[in-house]
């Protein structure tokens, strides 16, 4: 299925719009480039829910950034036999020629677990690599796993929901053999710390806030430089907020916000940054297509420009 949609802030000088996918929500965008052609996987948020109860996953494709094409929804929660409900953020990374799709479920023991699916082709057939979770520790710290192949083969798997762990990965991208590193949270490293005894909810209502690590991590790399994108927190809705590093493992210094309070009207944002074709887009989230909300949820890009000194830069949302 081929979905003509144009999307706004392109250099391209096309008039168009976001949500970049208007015939489904489409939620936690992770980009990946294989070969010519950008995938995005994203989420499956339905409407009329007031919860992220989420059962699938979708992926789509473009080799302009202006015509996507629906490879439909190659895994769901029934693809994972340990899994029950939310079928929340994932990434899709290649090694050797093979997909891997990270995503992140609760059990049927309740917790949050990281899983991975395999498939020799970038919009499947997906089957489960290990037919049970990658990571469980027994908590619900276990989402938004984000996954990065370092210059020498070496994979990272970071994770986490108010506190960021990571493993590094076996060669066969399914399995781990080390300790789960949790990184220290300071003011350095992400802006800001959480209160002991206050809740997120609290949090949020202060007046005056500071970044802080929230969900959603992205790793990648450029020229010399590890980025880590992040969801943090402002006073209304999360932020993209990200901080660098010279090593894949930290320790990682706080760069500041990329995406500010702007109106997602979705609470959550959650993304991906990718370069494509000589261009950098970062991918987002917005409430923003009709009948969206925070549960209603729809991929958004922006084109940008790194400054000179690699810094990213503030970005706006566009939309029509
Ligand atoms: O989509 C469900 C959850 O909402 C994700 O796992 C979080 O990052 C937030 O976007």
């Amino acid at each position: 299925i081929i979905i003509g949609l144009l999307f706004c802030g392109l250099s391209s000088g096309i008039s168009a719009q976001n949500p970049v996918i208007q015939t489904h929500f489409t939620p936690d965008p992770a980009p990946m480039v294989y070969k010519n052609k950008l995938y995005a996987y994203t989420g499956d948020d339905q409407p009329g829910f007031d919860f992220y109860t989420m059962t699938k996953w979708r992926v789509y494709s473009t080799e302009d950034m202006v015509n996507w094409t629906d490879h439909g929804s190659p895994i769901s929660l029934e693809s994972f036999s340990w899994a029950r409900d939310r079928a929340w953020a994932a990434q899709c990374v290649e090694h050797d020629g093979k997909f891997y799709w990270y995503i992140c479920a609760q059990t049927v023991d309740n917790n949050m677990a990281i899983g991975v699916a395999v498939s020799d082709s970038p919009t499947g057939p997906f089957k489960d690599a290990l037919g049970r979770p990658l990571v469980t520790t027994g908590t619900w710290d276990n989402i938004d796993p984000t996954v990065f192949i370092d210059d020498d083969g070496q994979a990272y798997l970071y994770w986490g929901n108010s506190k960021l762990f990571y493993v590094k990965l076996n060669k066969n991208m399914t399995t781990y053999d080390g300790e789960i590193i949790e990184i220290p949270q300071s003011v350095e490293a992400f802006g800001g710390l959480r209160r002991p005894g206050k809740s997120e909810d609290v949090l949020q209502k202060q007046e005056k806030f500071e970044d802080v690590y929230v969900e959603g991590p992205w790793l990648y790399k450029r020229k010399n430089q590890y980025y880590m994108m992040y969801a943090g927190m402002t006073n209304r809705t999360e932020c993209l907020s990200y901080a660098t590093s010279y090593s894949p493992t930290g320790p990682w210094k706080y760069q500041g916000k990329i995406m500010t309070d702007q109106p997602t009207n979705s609470f959550t944002n959650h993304g991906g940054i990718v370069d494509y074709k000589g261009k950098s887009y970062l991918f987002y989230h917005t409430a923003l297509l009709p009948n969206g909300g925070s549960y209603g949820r729809s991929t958004a890009i922006e084109e940008f420009e790194y400054k000179a000194d690699g810094s990213i830069p503030k970005i706006t949302m566009t939309k029509e």
